[in-house]
């Protein structure tokens, strides 16, 4: 870096534009205006059965089909199914989420399915099962199984999928047709999500495992019927960055000066400094994902306006 805070001040107090606009007592100021909501729909990045198994020989990372219960060999299966959400800008605040399934085959009335969140990361391989796919194929490296997150070497912390014990949400499936799992529960999973990326395993559905023949087959992200694949729809409002606003007065002015420089580095640099409590991003002014050398220019000449 080849400036000083004292050069910036400078330029704040010597440049006659930005000079005027430094001392100038802003007499009212504005609030950042109201954000529309967003809604995105985004496919599965993976999915995959457990099937129940002592030795975790069977899962179906490839097929076409997801199971949920016991199937008519009396043996649990679970679905596993997550997405990537890096499409939901960081610092959103998510207003709904819904993971949408299609079931396409049953032979029992009502059960209910229950979403749990995933607490270890799983894998999805090559697998294949045949014909209606409720007994599985022959786990391929990297297959999520009943015993493994990842066959054959990386087993779960508990068999079955290490899930959160609480069901993030829990619909009643009966006939075929779409069904969805939403609420304050999943909400809440994607809020930490998008918060937290590197804690996003998505869920394990599982349903009646006590009944032979419970079974909810659903479709996965490889079923030939497009629109019938998994789903999740988030509605999310973006954050609203007032770009040079540094101290979060609402106003861009000679104050922000000292905490735009002490932001300079963000979001790689002091976390403390970069997480203080007003966004980094309001001195990303050329909103290119850093707060640099480059952002200095654009922020003297937003001094003296207020947010929008
Ligand atoms: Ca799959
Ligand atoms: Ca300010
Ligand atoms: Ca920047």
């Amino acid at each position: 870096m080849t400036f000083s805070r004292l050069s910036l001040r400078a330029l704040c107090t010597q440049t006659s534009r930005t000079g005027l606009a430094c001392l100038t007592t802003l007499a009212t100021v504005a609030l950042p205006g109201a954000a529309a909501a967003d809604t995105l729909q985004l496919a599965a990045s993976k999915d995959n059965t457990l099937y129940f198994a002592a030795s975790g020989e069977y899962s179906n990372g490839a097929g076409d089909h997801l199971f949920a219960g016991n199937t008519g060999s009396a043996a649990a299966r679970r679905a596993v199914i997550a997405f990537d959400l890096s499409d939901v800008p960081s610092g959103a605040t998510v207003n709904s989420a819904t993971l949408r399934l299609f079931m396409s085959k049953t032979r029992t009335g009502t059960q209910t399915i229950a979403a749990h969140r995933l607490l270890a990361d799983w894998g999805e391989g090559t697998s294949d099962a045949d014909g209606e796919e409720g007994s599985g194929a022959a786990s391929a490296p990297g297959d999520a199984t009943w015993v493994h997150a990842f066959y054959a070497n990386q087993l779960w912390v508990n068999q079955g999928g290490h899930l959160a014990a609480t069901p993030s949400a829990a619909t009643a499936v009966t006939a075929t047709g779409f069904y969805t799992w939403t609420g304050t529960g999943i909400a809440a999973d994607v809020q930490a999500w998008v918060d937290n990326p590197s804690a996003n395993f998505g869920w394990i559905l599982v349903g009646n495992e006590a009944t032979a023949q419970s079974a909810k087959r659903f479709d996965s992200r490889s079923n030939p019927l497009i629109s019938q694949r998994p789903a999740l729809v988030i509605e999310y409002t973006a954050p609203v960055y007032c770009l040079g606003d540094a101290d979060c007065s609402g106003a861009v002015d000679f104050f922000d000066i000292d905490p735009f420089v002490a932001k300079l580095g963000c979001p790689s640099s002091d976390p403390d400094t970069c997480s203080d409590g007003c966004p980094w991003q309001n001195s990303d002014v050329d909103s290119n994902g850093t707060v640099d050398f480059f952002d200095i220019d654009p922020f003297v000449d937003l001094l003296g306006t207020a947010c929008p």
